[in-house]
């Protein structure tokens, strides 16, 4: 098992360590929004660390959709450079972990009907996209 790296964001981190803490009961929405949060266990790209990274849980199905939109920042977040490194991933949702496999959408038919679930599930994914110059990366995650 590699060596767990926190998030150096507090409160990201410390949404990371209730979610587990309670076994996924406590901690699994994002703060005021009442909006459910997954948990991706990913592999750092350069470290190998155990990165934690909370996302919205957007589903498709029995599969999940990943969205790189850190709050409409100009850069990607690092867990996409993870992803496209390392697409083998676990991920919690609430009292559930399973193994997935992760692919980035490239498909423009395909990424429009995800990124219309994504918006759904998390209406502010739209004006994120507004505020940035660079196409939101999504990612796929289907159970192995
Ligand atoms: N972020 C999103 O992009 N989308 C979401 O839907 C989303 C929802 C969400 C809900 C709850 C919550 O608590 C947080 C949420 N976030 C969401 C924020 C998300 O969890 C991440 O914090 C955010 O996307 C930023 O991701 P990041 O991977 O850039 O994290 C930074 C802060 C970070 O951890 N940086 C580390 C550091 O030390 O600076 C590096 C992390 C890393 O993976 N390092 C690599 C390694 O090998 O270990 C090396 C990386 C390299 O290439 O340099």
């Amino acid at each position: 098992m590699a060596e767990y790296i926190p998030s150096p964001v507090d409160w990201v981190r410390e949404q990371v360590e209730l979610y587990e803490r309670s076994g996924g009961t406590e901690g699994t929405t994002l703060r005021d929004t009442g909006l459910p949060v997954i948990i991706v266990y990913n592999e750092g790209n350069k470290t190998g660390g155990l990165r934690k990274t909370p996302l919205m849980r957007v589903k498709d199905g029995d599969n999940y959709v990943l969205v790189g939109s850190m709050g409409g920042a100009p850069k990607n977040p690092v867990w996409v450079y993870n992803l496209r490194a390392n697409p083998g991933v676990d991920i919690r949702d609430r009292t559930e972990v399973q193994p997935m496999r992760v692919r980035e959408v490239q498909d423009e038919a395909e990424r429009s009907r995800l990124w219309s679930l994504a918006v759904e599930a998390y209406p502010p994914y739209a004006d994120y996209q507004a505020r940035t110059e660079r196409k939101i990366p999504l990612f796929l995650a289907e159970p192995v």
